[in-house]
């Protein structure tokens, strides 16, 4: 069974004015379906590889074969996070989370606006292309980057929520201002699917 691109699960222009219309489409229509495309080439080198998950892949990418390991981390890893980062955003996102993620902020960071300043600054600062992440290691929260497409699944950690800090995710709207579209982009945030993601991680 080849890897597939999940549909968007709202139209193109549903984040505006967070993230325009045209960087949904090219995003992903373009750039998502490319690392889909590419890992199911990959894949295609391995049949015994045919029935893990993208996500067992980038958890146990020291275990795929070294002529394609290096293709399965990007794109397995691109498939995994762009899955992941269309279903943390919706259409009049943004507030603040409730539950247990609740709590864990408020006890791990203090309050909801430092936490958010935090993941910022981890955004502003990774270097190039990359992602800014909120992890669970069994329910202890962390905030970490990772270049390229690199999950942080890898390194056993239980992604919460990620935000893309690549150029394509946001340049058209905020040409170099990265820091304006991380402040920006928590007008997005579907708490409803973190805070579900978050208690996913403690089981
Ligand atoms: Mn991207």
């Amino acid at each position: 069974m080849a890897h597939e691109l999940p549909p968007l699960p709202y139209d193109y222009a549903a984040l505006e004015p967070v993230i325009d219309s045209q960087t949904m489409k090219l995003h992903h229509d373009m750039h998502h379906a490319a690392y889909v495309k590419n890992l199911n080439a990959a894949i295609e080198k391995h049949p015994e590889l045919a029935s893990k998950s993208a996500e067992d892949l980038v958890r146990g990418i020291n275990t795929v074969p070294e002529d394609i390991r290096g293709a399965v981390r990007n794109n397995g890893g691109g498939h995994v996070n762009h899955s992941m980062f269309w279903k943390i955003m919706k259409p009049q996102g943004g507030g603040a989370p409730a539950g247990k993620l609740a709590d864990a902020i408020k006890s791990t960071f203090g309050d909801l606006k430092t936490f958010q300043e935090k993941f910022n600054d981890a955004g502003v600062k990774q270097f190039g292309s990359g992602w800014a992440w909120l992890t669970s290691n069994k329910g202890a929260l962390a905030i970490s980057s990772t270049a390229n497409q690199d999950n942080p699944m890898t390194q056993g950690l239980y992604p919460v929520m990620g935000n893309d800090v690549w150029e394509h995710a946001y340049y058209l709207k905020y040409q170099n201002r990265r820091a304006e579209y991380l402040t920006a982009w928590w007008n997005a945030v579907n708490w409803e699917e973190v805070a579900r993601r978050y208690d996913a991680s403690l089981k």
